[in-house]
Formats: C-alpha cells, structure tokens, sequence
C-alpha cells in the first residue's frame, strides 16, 4: 500500500473531496487558484434560488450528464416512512433544472445518496438506500450515458440491517484495489461492501454503537480511510476486508447517554484542516439535540485516545443536522456551514468563517431556513462553494444560496 507523502497539496485535496462523501466522485472543474489570504474574512454575499417548489429529500452534486457542469440528485422519501411505493430518486440538471426521473414508484427511505463511477465507464452513478423502517437496503443506479435522462438500471447491494434504517453511506476505494467500494452505517452496524464487480459485493459487517453520522478519511495519515463516528473513530487496519478495526475515543460527549433517547447518538461530522497544519481534524455537532456547540477537535496523535484531542467550540447551532467543511471565503482555510433541523421556531443556516488557524470564528447567517442535510459544493459551476438543501426530509422546497465570492 502507498503511503500518503506529507504534502500539504495532497492532504488538501484528500479532504476536498472527502467533504463529498465520495472519493471516487465528480468530474467537478479544477479548483480555483487560491487567492492570496485575505486580512480578515470578506462578507459573504449569497444569492437565493428555488430549484424546485415540490422538490424533498436528500441532495447530492456531481456532472450527471458529463457536460462538465455540476448537477443535483434528489432522494425523495415515499409516505410512511418507504412503506408506500411512491418513492423517487431523480435529478435536475443545470442550469434550467430540468428533471428527469432516475427511478419512481418504489419503496425509497433512509439517509445517504453519493454520486461515484461504481462500474468504471467515465460516468457517475448514484449509490442510496432503499427499503422502510424494518428494512435498511443499498442500492447502485447505473448511468445509462448521453443526456442520462431514462434508461437507469438499478441493482440491490445489500439489505445491510433488518428493523434498521441506512443512516451515513460514503464510498471509497476501501481496499485500493481500484474498485470503489461502500461504507454504510445503520442503526447498529458499520457495514462494508468490498466490490468485486457492480454485480458481486463482498460484505464485512461489524457491530457498531449507535447510531448517526460517520465520514471516511486518513485520520492518523497512513494512506488508508478510516471511519470517523460520532465521537470515536474505527482505523482502517493492514487488511480492511479481514482484519479487526481498532475503535480510538475523540469525546465520549457524543456517544453518552443523556437522555437514554436515539437522539443522543445523533451526530453530523465533517473533516477538515481548520487549523491549517495539513493534518485533519475533526467536527461534531449534535444533530437532533438543541443547546449544543458545533466542536472541533485536533491531535497530533489520533490514536492516543480522548486526552490527546484539543477542544474547540466555535458556537451552538440547535438541531445542527447539517455539519459541512468547506473554504467559503476563498482565503485558503476550511470554514464550517451549519444549519438547523425544522425542529425549532427559530431556524438558520450559517457559516462559520475560520481565521487565525481556527482560533477565531466568525458567526454569518445565510437565511432563516430550515435544513436536512444540506450540501455544499460548486452548484453554479463558476468555483466557490454554494449551499443547497430541501426544508426537511418531508417538506419542500429544494433551496439554493448561490455563493457571490467569484461572481
Ligand atoms: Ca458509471
Ligand atoms: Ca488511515
Ligand atoms: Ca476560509
Ligand atoms: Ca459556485
């Protein structure tokens, strides 16, 4: 196995991409030259868009339609939680929207929609869950090229977990063997599905704590991914398909009971270098708790347990069930997006511009909105990061902050 070098450029660009979920995943355009740093952050300056008035669900970014400018795809819940058949995953494609249904009429539920070539052929596929509350599935659509607009071909991966639901699904090439493989969470398993072929899946599941949020990335930068959690982290060992994957705490704050609910357990995480030493860190948020800080952590020692783990909280976002690293402002530094679940009277979607080396944040509202799992990336194709998401996972509208950095 390669070792990563310890180039700044590279651990950059790990984790750029790691913040879409996939590594195998867009023909995005080549990021922008890095400006100069600036003094103290610029404003930023968003402006607002409806993508579809009826549109809900979960969001992803990638060139469906290999035209070279990003697209969005949408994972549409059906009514009772999968049990009815009216479910959808579709996508809308730049810059007019125009959607075209990748599959309707089905039984689609649960979290985690990546856009990755699963099969090798220039184009990029849609890897998401499927099923109902008693049944956590994962499936892969199959891009059928050209304008992509009918002719997709799904294929079952796994039923992952019965009673359980897909809560995080990442992919990656796991065991670098040039085949993206998949990282899947459920309520009780982290599950791993090596790819033999698109039609051959070798499964590795291991019991895992409960319950929401995971990322891959190479935490202790030994060239292979490992799986971050809510609060603890898994190290992807010498053979990720056989060997044991040993479990490092960052904060047990994550994974304690408080009140003994589901939503103790329910966390957001992003990776990213916010104290710009080139090595990752680490950010939490609670995603369907109120009162809680968005918290960063960072170690020169990953696997020395939670007293080698500096805390930084950087300021409380209620029901924070979007958590996102990205630069926003252009200055070279990775900046935090968050935002609130429909669970409150007072909903908000933020950005937390990084300076000082993650010393100093500063606190910029984007919109009174609500947010489920919003995404960030280059909507608009001109290069700075834009902001998308549905109200929630059951209420429309599908919402767009187009970033005005490079306008
Ligand atoms: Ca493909
Ligand atoms: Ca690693
Ligand atoms: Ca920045
Ligand atoms: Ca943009």
């Amino acid at each position: 196995m390669m070792k990563t070098p310890p180039v700044a450029r590279a651990a950059l660009t790990l984790l750029a991409f790691a913040a879409l979920e996939s590594l195998a995943c867009t023909r995005a355009p080549e990021p922008a030259p890095e400006p100069e740093p600036a003094e103290k952050a610029a404003p930023l300056t968003f402006e607002y868009s409806v993508v579809d008035p009826g549109g809900v669900g979960r969001l992803a970014i990638g060139d469906i339609d290999g035209d070279g400018k990003n697209d969005l795809v949408l994972h549409t819940w059906s009514t009772n939680r999968g049990v009815d058949s009216d479910g959808s995953v579709s996508w809308y494609r730049y810059p007019d929207w125009t959607k075209s249904i990748i599959k309707d009429g089905d039984h689609i539920f649960g979290d985690g929609i990546v856009l990755s070539d699963v099969d090798g052929d220039g184009d990029l596929d849609v890897v998401t869950a499927k099923g109902n509350d008693s049944s956590a599935q994962v499936w892969w659509f199959e891009n059928p090229g050209g304008r992509a607009t009918e002719g997709w071909k799904e294929s079952l991966v796994a039923e992952v977990e019965a009673d359980s639901e897909v809560k995080d699904l990442y992919v990656a090439d796991i065991d670098h063997d040039g085949k993206p493989d998949l990282a899947v969470r459920t309520k009780h398993f982290f599950a791993l599905y090596f790819q033999e072929s698109p039609e051959k899946w070798t499964e590795r599941k291991i019991q895992n704590r409960e319950r929401e949020g995971m990322t891959l990335a190479d935490l202790d930068e030994d060239g292979d991914y490992d799986a971050i959690m809510n609060g603890y982290w898994l190290e992807c060992p010498a053979d990720p398909r056989k060997d044991d994957w040993p479990s490092h705490v960052i904060d047990d704050q994550w994974f304690t009971d408080v009140t003994g609910g589901w939503q103790d357990h329910s966390v957001r995480i992003a990776i990213g270098d916010f104290d710009t030493d080139t090595r990752p860190d680490v950010a939490f948020s609670h995603s369907e708790k109120p009162g809680y800080e968005v918290t960063w952590y960072s170690s020169d020692d990953p696997k020395a347990g939670p007293d080698s783990w500096r805390k930084h909280e950087i300021g409380v976002v209620d029901y924070c069930h979007t958590l996102r690293a990205a630069d926003m402002d252009g200055d070279g530094d990775d900046d935090i997006v968050a935002a609130t679940l429909k669970r409150t009277q007072s909903p908000e979607i933020v950005v937390f511009l990084n300076s000082v080396e993650g010393q100093e944040w500063t606190r910029f509202r984007v919109a009174d909105k609500s947010a489920y799992k919003a995404r960030v990336g280059d909507i608009d194709n001109d290069l700075d990061m834009d902001i998308v998401t549905s109200a929630s996972w059951e209420d429309p509208p599908i919402m767009l902050w187009r970033n005005q950095l490079i306008p």
